[in-house]
């Protein structure tokens, strides 16, 4: 999970304009929260580097050029890694069924009775939501695990980093089955208490939504980070995992640890 989330921060900097929705209650001011970003930038200029403030001249317009170049090149350099020739596209459904070096099709009358449909990808029948259940491969206890459940991570800061009592950033991405992220809070407790995160603009209702939020002033210490999605159907993480064979679907918010020094 770790290496993932080192992989997400790529899709949280540098930061496009942000746009404010949904209410969104940020902690601190807009103008103080400019301020301190000046303030930041001039005492510690390597810190300014590795936040969402935009840096490189070329994206200076907040305008995402740089973004896309880098994308296109990775998406060229891992087209093999990726399912080269083609791929299969399942919005909304997990991984498994997102079939990589695709090069011919079956259509079958009877359901798929191999180990990994019969067997290994199934959950609790009625465990988990799913709009269009995948009715020809259900049979007595499980179904087979298809679509996903609102998720969010945090990919800035990193578990164990330092960060600045000034104030500092926590951003990442939350997505759901298609219905589109609706909320995401964060917590700086634990989970104790929530504070809505900003939402960047939607890219779509099965793409990520970047969400981040800016800290005022704390007290140095330890604090325990978490975010937790709602999506536009209002499925909201779960406080913990709902425990299934498979340990399937772990939407439960995951906690960061980081110190304010
Ligand atoms: N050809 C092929 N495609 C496949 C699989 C596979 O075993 N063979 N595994 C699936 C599963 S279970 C997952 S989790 C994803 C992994 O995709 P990734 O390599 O892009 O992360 O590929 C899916 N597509
Ligand atoms: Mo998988």
């Amino acid at each position: 999970m770790d290496r993932w989330r080192h992989g997400l921060r790529h899709l949280v900097r540098p930061a496009p304009e942000r746009r404010a929705e949904g209410g969104a209650g940020q902690a601190g001011g807009g103008g103080n929260l400019a301020r301190r970003r000046r303030r930041r930038a001039r005492r510690h200029p390597a810190v300014g580097r590795d936040t969402a403030v935009p840096q490189e001249p070329a994206d200076r317009q907040g305008d995402g050029r740089q973004h896309h170049r880098r994308h296109r090149h990775e998406q060229c350099a891992a087209a093999a890694l990726n399912g080269f020739p083609a791929r299969l596209v399942v919005p909304g459904w997990v991984a498994t069924y997102w079939m990589k070096h695709l090069n011919q099709i079956e259509i079958s009358a009877k359901p798929l009775a191999n180990f990994w449909m019969k067997t290994a990808y199934r959950v609790p029948a009625g465990m988990f939501p799913a709009t269009l259940p995948f009715r020809s491969q259900a049979a007595g206890t499980t179904v087979p695990i298809t679509e996903m459940v609102v998720n969010s991570l945090i990919a800035d800061p990193l578990e164990g980093s330092e960060v600045e009592r000034d104030g500092f950033q926590i951003q990442g991405v939350a997505w759901d089955r298609g219905s589109g992220i609706g909320r995401v809070e964060v917590s700086l407790d634990g989970g104790a208490t929530w504070i809505d995160a900003l939402l960047d603009r939607p890219l779509g209702p099965y793409a990520f939504r970047r969400f981040s939020l800016e800290t005022d002033f704390l007290p140095r210490g330890r604090y325990r980070l978490a975010s937790r999605a709602t999506s536009n159907a209002g499925e909201r993480q779960p406080e913990s995992l709902r425990w299934n064979p498979g340990g399937y679907h772990n939407n439960a918010p995951r906690v960061i640890t980081v110190t304010v020094t």
